[in-house]
């Protein structure tokens, strides 16, 4: 519903900036009405706007277990809720989810090809426009495969861990 709003808004303001204001006044009444409008109707809008207890930055919606599952675990968990594990695709995204909890799974793996991380996408993870925590990745214990984001002190930043490890993990579902 916002996100229609919003764009009809837009609209609404371009043509009303070259009319008088008084104009414009009608114009922001009609833009009320319409929104009111377009949340008793739902039905159709729903998916532009987050589920419940989702969380809401740029055009996604998140979601921040409370549970802790292994990251394949995490990540069937998302697919359930017509999801997946996070894709962070860029510093202002992982500032928005860094906080919420010590560690959470997110969708990043180096399964196939170690050292060479992915998202779960297939894309390829740039690793120099995201933080890592320090020292990382360092496939430490015989072997990280799974990303995860840090939030704690002296360790902030994506870090590669044992997928086995039970953690948080956050899902992504993009806004249509
Ligand atoms: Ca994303
Ligand atoms: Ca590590």
């Amino acid at each position: 519903g916002q996100y229609l709003c919003r764009e009809l808004f837009l609209s609404i303001a371009l043509t009303c900036s070259i009319l008088f204001s008084v104009v414009k006044l009608y114009c922001s009444v009609l833009f009320v009405l319409c929104c009111d409008m377009m949340l008793v109707c739902g039905g159709e809008t729903l998916e532009h706007s987050c589920p419940q207890s989702w969380l809401m930055f740029g055009s996604s919606c998140y979601y921040i277990s409370s549970q802790r599952k292994s990251w394949d675990d995490s990540r069937q968990d998302c697919v359930q809720r017509n999801a997946d594990l996070v894709i962070i695709n860029s510093r202002q995204e992982q500032n928005f989810l860094t906080g919420f909890t010590a560690v959470a799974w997110i969708g990043m793996t180096d399964r196939e090809v170690e050292g060479t991380w992915i998202w779960v996408d297939g894309t390829p993870v740039n690793k120099d426009s995201l933080l890592w925590a320090p020292g990382q990745p360092d496939g430490a214990f015989g072997g990280e495969d799974c990303g995860d984001l840090h939030t704690m002190i002296n360790f902030i930043g994506l870090n590669d861990f044992k997928c086995s490890t039970r953690n948080q993990w956050i899902c992504e579902k993009t806004l249509t």
